[in-house]
Formats: structure tokens, C-alpha cells, sequence
């Protein structure tokens, strides 16, 4: 059988790529997995931009959706050459990205403005305000949703005027520039706050109940269904067919990420997504909508197949690359690989801090509240945080570690489910020195890899619905297991 040809858009908080990948449904002589190759054919960088302050003095963060929709068509047009030069046919093209955040769009397609980042201020003032109109115990009890003072709901209750517009959420916001068909994806939908847990369906009750307009997102659409083909103005510009389509995936970047942890048929699957955010927790087929579920903020994302992420958001790299950023602006050390060697140098037992604290929510000046969160915490033998870049790094390190374990015990007491594993997916899945801490903390083996889960995920979901592959999660992750290669990390090796 012939292989065949699917392009992943996958765009995260701190960059981007577009990759053309090939599945080969010829299962071999081995009789094993169909098996997924991928070339990164694009990379750029993504970040927050500062625009200033508002009127009430509060600091307004923004994405750059307009570049980013550059970026993506100048990969899209590069996939198309590759595929071109391999004598192969884009057959659909996947787009994921980062949650909870959307642009406001005219019914002539134009943005109101440009699109608010979720680490923005902005929500400071509207969480009390939502909670006035819905008590937050409530709002679990219908979404399942843990607390995130960025969590859309909070954002669009930040807006002046919402009537005259939709709400398209990023990965929507790209489809509806690529295709002009506006559909809201299902997994990120229900990072939205609005999201029934229990039907998956928008939740009227709480439409009404927070005056928001009926309609403001389109209608639902579920991971291998079409959003439309590309817009004549799009296939000049990529060099792609016209009728190339492009397939909803598990747009919520997450989801797609966990659709492609390598877990074994009949493993319980728990994961660490490594990114921005650590996104720690296991795979449920029901939500968990406990009022200890709620007091230990556990989250009910919805997952690809109508799966639940039952998962917190930790404190993720985020530390480490605005540290990073911070280090590099004042002409010190900053290369990951010097960091990461250093702090490994350093001994254990050093101080801590709380990675999921909301003082480290916003950008800039990341080291020194760090310091100043170390120097409130103390340790037992006194020992201070030095302003060294490796101490600091260190410091991060053996705080996520520390949060992975407290979250994945909480996990297991809460969803009774007890694995026996963690699989470690994303860009920090190649940290070897939070892996092994990782391991030590948690006492559980952690399977490192892949990399690029959150792609495999997405062209995963394009190949099943183009029918070269077929079978539930299971078969996808066989799929992944198939072709990857795992790193293994033992407590014991610590
Ligand atoms: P996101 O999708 O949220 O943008 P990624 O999954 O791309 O995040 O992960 C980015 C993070 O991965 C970086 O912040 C960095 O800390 C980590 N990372 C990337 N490359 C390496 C590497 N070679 N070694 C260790 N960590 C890495
Ligand atoms: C990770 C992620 C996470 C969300 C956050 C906004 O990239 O999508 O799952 O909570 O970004």
C-alpha cells in the first residue's frame, strides 16, 4: 500500500511549526503499527506582545494572529513543495494551538481588534464579577472546569460589546482565514468554560445566566470532520490545491497531545503535556465533577473521541524560558543546554517554590519574583536563592518535579486510578535533568517522548479520517509506539 501525505499546523504559546508527515499503512513484514515520519518544514517563533496599558492602567497582552497567519501559509506553501518533490498529494491539512483564547470577528470576517493574550490583566477585575453571577461552585458542577483566572469566560466578560460578533477560538480563527467556514472545535471548546461536561454541548443555562449572546461561537464541530477547503486567495498563495481540505483534530493543542501518548493497550494513560504549561493528569471516559475535585482544581477538558482530560494545569517552562529571556536581555548566561548542565551540577535539597502561584503568570522580571517566592517559602537548612542562573534553573527544576508528584498522587486519589507510569510528551520531554527529578519524585518510571506528541496527535486524527489508518485512541497510540523511540527514566538512576 502506498503512503500518504497529511500536514500538521501546531502552534504553541512559545512557537510554531509546519509539518508535512507521511503514514505508511503498510504494516510490514513485522505485521506491527502503521508508522508516522515527520519533516519539520517550518519554524517560527510565537510570544506574547506587550501593547501598553489600558485606560485603567492595567498591562495589555496580545498575540500576533495576522503574522502567525503568515507564518502558517509560508509553511503550508513549503509543505506543498516537499510533497511536490516527493510526487505526493497534501490530503488534508490539521491545525492546533493554545486554548481559552479568541478573536472577536464581524460578520464581514473582520477582527474587532487585535487578539488579547490570556496572561493579560484584563481578568483581574471580571473573575469577581462572573463569580457574582455564577459561584464558582456552580460553574464546576456544570463544566467540570478547574479555576484559571484566564479561562475564556472570564476574558469575554472583559469585552465592552460582544453583540454583532463571534467568538472564534485560535485554531478556529486560522481554519475561518484558511477556509471562510466558521465552526467551533470541540476539545477547545471545552477550555471555554461554557461547555456542558456531561453533554459536551454549550451550556445554555450558563449563556444566559452570564448575558452572553446566543451564537457567539458557531456551531460545534468534532476532531475528523471538515471545516471546508481552502479559499481561492489561500491556494494561490500556498501553492496548494484548491480543494486540499482542512480537518478539525483535536484543535485544543493538549488534546492532541494526549491522543498521542505512547501508552500500551490497556495502560492507564497518564501524562505530563511539556510545554508553557505542564499539563498533568490521566485519561478518563467519564468526568469527575466531585466537590474534591473541585477544591484540588482538577480540570475535565474534553479529549479526542469524546474522552475526558482529567489533568491540573502545573507551572510549566514558562519559568524557564522568560528566566531564559530575562538572563539574555542582561547579557548573561542563557543557553539551555549551558543552564540545564549546570544546574545539574548543583545538589539536591535546595529551595522551592509553588509553580502554580499566579505571581508568575506574567512576563518579565521572572527571576527576581522567583527569588523573592524562595526567600517566603525558606527551606529547613536556611540556604537562600542566590541570583547564580544555575541556582535559579535548579530551583524551577526540583519545584516541577516536586508539583508532578503532589499532582499525579492527587490524581490517583481522586480518579482511582493508580498507573503505573508517567509518559513525559512535548518539548520538555528532551529536559533529561527534570526527567530524572521527575522520576525521583514522583517514584514512578517516566517514559520520555515524543517530542512532537501534539503533531502526531493531529496528523493522526487527518489519517484515521482519510481511512489510512483505523481503530479507537488505542490503535493511534500503537501507531505512535510504533514510531518513536522512548527514553526511560528510573527513579533508581537518579
Ligand atoms: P509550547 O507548545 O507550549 O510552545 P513546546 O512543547 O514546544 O511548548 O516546549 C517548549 C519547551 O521545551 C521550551 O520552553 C524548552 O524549555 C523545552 N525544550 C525545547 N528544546 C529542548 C531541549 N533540546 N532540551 C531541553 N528542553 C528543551
Ligand atoms: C498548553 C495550553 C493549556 C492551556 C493553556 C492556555 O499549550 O493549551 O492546555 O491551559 O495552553
Amino acid at each position: 500500500m502506498s503512503t500518504r501525505s497529511f500536514v500538521a499546523v501546531d502552534v504553541g504559546a512559545s512557537s510554531g511549526r509546519v509539518i508535512l508527515a507521511t503514514v505508511s499503512p503498510d504494516r510490514g513484514a513485522d505485521g506491527g503499527a502503521p508508522r508516522v515520519a515527520l519533516d519539520v518544514v517550518h519554524r517560527f517563533p510565537n510570544g506574547v506582545i506587550d501593547d501598553g496599558v489600558d485606560s485603567a492602567g492595567k498591562r495589555v497582552l496580545r498575540w500576533d494572529l495576522p503574522g502567525i497567519f503568515a507564518e502558517v501559509q509560508d509553511g503550508l506553501a513549503k509543505a506543498g513543495e516537499l510533497a511536490a518533490e516527493r510526487g505526493v498529494r497534501v490530503e488534508s491539512i490539521g491545525i492546533d494551538t493554545w486554548a481559552v483564547d479568541y478573536g472577536l470577528v464581524d460578520a464581514a470576517g473582520r477582527l474587532k481588534e487585535p487578539v488579547h493574550a490570556y496572561r493579560d490583566a484584563r481578568t483581574e477585575a471580571t473573575v469577581p464579577v462572573v463569580h457574582e453571577k455564577v459561584p464558582p461552585e456552580k460553574l464546576y458542577e456544570v463544566t467540570g472546569l478547574q479555576f484559571l483566572p484566564f479561562t475564556t469566560l472570564y476574558q469575554l466578560a472583559a469585552e465592552p460589546r460582544l453583540h454583532g460578533y463571534q467568538a472564534l477560538l485560535i485554531p478556529d480563527l486560522l481554519a475561518f482565514w484558511l477556509t471562510g467556514s466558521r465552526r467551533t472545535e470541540e476539545t477547545n471548546a471545552s477550555t471555554t468554560g461554557l461547555l456542558d461536561a456531561r453533554t459536551g454541548i454549550w451550556s445554555a443555562q450558563l449563556f444566559e445566566e452570564l448575558g452572553l449572546p446566543e451564537g457567539l461561537f458557531p456551531e460545534l464541530i468534532v476532531p475528523g470532520e471538515t471545516y471546508g477547503t481552502l479559499l481561492p486567495a489561500v491556494a494561490e498563495r500556498t501553492g496548494l490545491p484548491p480543494d486540499t481540505p482542512v480537518v478539525a483534530v483535536g484543535s485544543h493543542d493538549t488534546a492532541s497531545a494526549v491522543a498521542a501518548v505512547p501508552a500500551s493497550e490497556g495502560e492507564d494513560v497518564a501524562y505530563i503535556s511539556s510545554g508553557t504549561w505542564s499539563l498533568v493528569g490521566v485519561e478518563l471516559d467519564k468526568p469527575v465533577l466531585t466537590e474534591a475535585s473541585r477544591a484540588a482544581n482538577f480540570t475535565n477538558e474534553r479529549g479526542v473521541d469524546g474522552t475526558i482530560r482529567y489533568l491540573r494545569n502545573v507551572g510549566g517552562l514558562w519559568l524557564l524560558s522568560e528566566s531564559q529571556r530575562q538572563w539574555a536581555a542582561e547579557g548573561r548566561e542563557a543557553s539551555l543546554e549551558a543552564l540545564l548542565a549546570a544546574a545539574a551540577a548543583l545538589p539536591a535539597g535546595g529551595p522551592q517554590i509553588d509553580v502554580d502561584a499566579e505571581e508568575f503568570l506574567a512576563p518579565d522580571g521572572m527571576p527576581e519574583r522567583i527569588r523573592a517566592a524562595a526567600a517566603r517559602a525558606g527551606t529547613p537548612g536556611g540556604e537562600v536563592l542566590t541570583d547564580e542562573p544555575a541556582a535559579v534553573v535548579r530551583c524551577i527544576l526540583d519545584s516541577l518535579a516536586a508539583a508532578y508528584a503532589r499532582t499525579l498522587t492527587q490524581t490517583a486519589q481522586l480518579s482511582g486510578r493508580r498507573p503505573g507510569a508517567v509518559h513525559v510528551v512535548g518539548g520538555g520531554s528532551q529536559n533529561e535533568l527534570l526527567c530524572r527529578l521527575t522520576a525521583a519524585a514522583t517514584g514512578l518510571p517516566v517514559l520520555a517522548g515524543p517530542v512532537e506528541a501534539t503533531a502526531l496527535g493531529n496528523i493522526l486524527v487527518q489519517a484515521r479520517a482519510a481511512g489510512a489508518l483505523d481503530g479507537g485512541l488505542p490503535a493511534l497510540r500503537a501507531a505512535v509506539r510504533a514510531s518513536v523511540q522512548l527514553r526511560e527514566h528510573t527513579a533508581a538512576a537518579v
